[in-house]
């Protein structure tokens, strides 16, 4: 007999799926198979779902987990050989994937929890200005922690180049409380100071704006959150980047779906292959990026 229950529900123009197992729950749409919620039962949520969300057609939801792809962030900013693979005009921010409708391919129980494949047909060739063949899926394990794997096969008979991450919103009690462990002594582009290149020093806490590239990153990286007593552990493969960001208060109030509050309570952490740690696939070949996000109490 099934352990687990899928249903429909439609917010705002986006159709969404929630799914639940005997261990937690998951709220996820269609549209860019993004992650809105995830928690486990009787627990407070893991990821943030912003107060103000849109949940637009055409326009990513401030919450949970965005996959940007096949770029990250602005295409501009991106290693050539990433940028050389759009011809379109206008490139939108952090790519196609997070605004097109996915395929749910299936639910089905495993060992670690509930995996539910999802697949963006579009990405073999129909992404508009983006004239590649990958076979793009979206793997998501439901169980005592939330695992996510996004694999990229080139399908086509020439090299594709790409940037891509998950772009995951943790829920915090207050993120001037928290820090980020895991970062010490590494090299990080700060995007907010034209780009430099810069050395971290000790666990990342959070004073202002925060928007930077760490490079070079360890499998592991936490959210230590006092107020919580909680230990959010991201454990991922296929990725040596990791960008964390929080807008603080002007960015803040500038973004329609967050109130101007809505920065004390959120981070991100966003498992990636960016900067120099693009993903170069040649014909047939595949990359998997994964994230494995759990929680301790502390
Ligand atoms: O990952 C950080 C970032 O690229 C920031 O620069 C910030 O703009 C954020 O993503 C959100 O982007 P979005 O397009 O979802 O508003």
């Amino acid at each position: 007999m099934a352990t687990f229950k899928v249903d429909t529900e439609q917010h705002g123009g986006l159709n969404c799926w929630r799914i639940s197992s005997d261990r937690a729950e998951l709220l996820i749409a269609q549209q860019g198979a993004q992650i809105l919620s995830y928690q486990r039962l009787g627990e407070p949520p893991l990821l943030w779902l912003s107060d103000q969300a849109i949940f637009d057609k055409g326009k990513s939801v401030r919450a949970g987990v965005p996959v940007c792809w096949p770029w990250f962030g602005n295409l501009q900013r991106n290693p050539e050989a990433v940028q050389a693979m759009y011809r379109g005009e206008q490139a939108p921010a952090h790519g196609l994937a997070r605004t097109r409708d996915w395929l749910l391919l299936g639910v089905e129980e495993a060992a670690d929890g509930l995996r539910i494949e999802f697949e963006l047909p579009d990405a073999q060739g129909d992404l508009p200005g983006w004239p590649h063949d990958v076979e793009l899926k979206l793997a998501v394990v439901l169980g005592d922690d939330l695992k996510l794997s996004l694999t990229s096969r080139n399908m086509g008979n020439t090299p594709v180049t790409i940037s891509q991450a998950l772009h995951s919103y943790f829920a915090v009690s207050d993120v001037r409380q928290a820090r980020v462990e895991g970062v010490e002594g590494l090299s990080y582009i700060e995007t907010l100071a034209d780009w430099q290149q810069r050395q971290q020093q000790a666990a990342l806490t959070f004073s202002g704006e925060t928007d930077r590239i760490y490079l070079a990153t360890p499998q592991t990286l936490s959210i230590v959150d006092p107020h919580w007593n909680r230990r959010i552990t991201l454990t991922s493969s296929g990725s040596r980047s990791a960008v964390i960001w929080n807008p603080w208060t002007e960015r803040a109030r500038e973004l329609p779906d967050m109130a101007d509050d809505g920065w004390q309570r959120m981070l991100c952490i966003e498992t990636a292959n960016v900067w120099d740690d693009q993903v170069d696939l040649k014909p047939g070949a595949s990359h998997s990026l994964g994230v494995k996000i759990g929680c301790e109490m502390i």
